[in-house]
């Protein structure tokens, strides 16, 4: 059964975007204001201890908006903060094993990019797809090449059939976020549920406007599909 989750705007975090004197947690309050709809940790450089004292904080906050909290990699922290699920790379702990380790309902999403990965994700029951890089980014450095907007279209046809959502990550910005969308089609005129953002968002001076900026566009593309 598919969970009612708005994958619309999705924000992953990144402390080390913030700009100087930027709080992490104001950050993130005043993205949701401006609509972001899920939210993911992921905070590579942070200790287990800190990392659970991030998600804590962040949960609280993502609860005032009824906003999903995921988080990034770490099935143990996601428990431990009552987080809505996990997202996993390829390398990380396997679909399988997380699904059994996460309370009933709990969202699993997995980065693909490609079709073998798209393929396992189906038959490992995900929830949600991250399709990516599909533009050049700084804030990862990335291990395979870039998927662009008509590669992501081809996965979308895999997933033509099952309740599997999908979101584009990388590069996306204001700037290409309307040829992301529109690019982003598969054969048969299925589009993304969303989108995942960091450092459009993330190293803004002012991430409600970013975000508002961004899930404005995102809704008049919607409306008009
Ligand atoms: N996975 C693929 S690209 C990426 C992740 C986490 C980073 C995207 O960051 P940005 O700043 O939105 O390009
Ligand atoms: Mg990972």
């Amino acid at each position: 059964m598919s969970k009612k989750v708005d994958y619309s705007l999705y924000l992953v975090t990144c402390r080390e975007l913030l700009p100087p004197d930027k709080d992490y947690y104001e950050s993130l309050e005043e993205s949701l204001q401006g609509g972001v709809t899920i939210v993911q940790i992921r905070e590579k450089t942070a200790e287990t201890r800190e990392f659970v004292e991030i998600a804590a904080k962040s949960k609280v906050i993502c609860d005032k908006y009824n906003v999903p909290l995921i988080i990034n990699d770490r099935i143990d922290v996601a428990l431990a903060v009552h987080a809505s699920g996990v997202h996993v790379g390829q390398t990380d702990m396997p679909v399988d094993v997380v699904k059994r380790l996460l309370p009933v309902g709990s969202i699993v999403g997995v980065s693909c990019n490609n079709l073998d990965h798209v393929k396992t994700a189906i038959d490992d029951g995900v929830d949600y797809i991250g399709i990516g890089s599909v533009w050049a980014t700084k804030t990862k450095s990335l291990t395979s090449p870039l998927v662009g907007v008509r590669g992501v279209g081809v996965l979308l046809d895999a997933l033509e059939g099952t309740e599997i959502k999908a979101v584009a990550i990388g590069g996306i910005k204001s700037t290409n976020i309307l040829r992301t969308l529109y690019g982003a089609v598969s054969q048969s005129g299925h589009t993304l549920d969303g989108v995942a953002v960091v450092s459009d968002i993330v190293s803004s001076n002012d991430p409600q406007n970013a975000a508002a900026n961004l899930s404005g566009i995102i809704h008049k593309f919607k409306a008009q599909e």
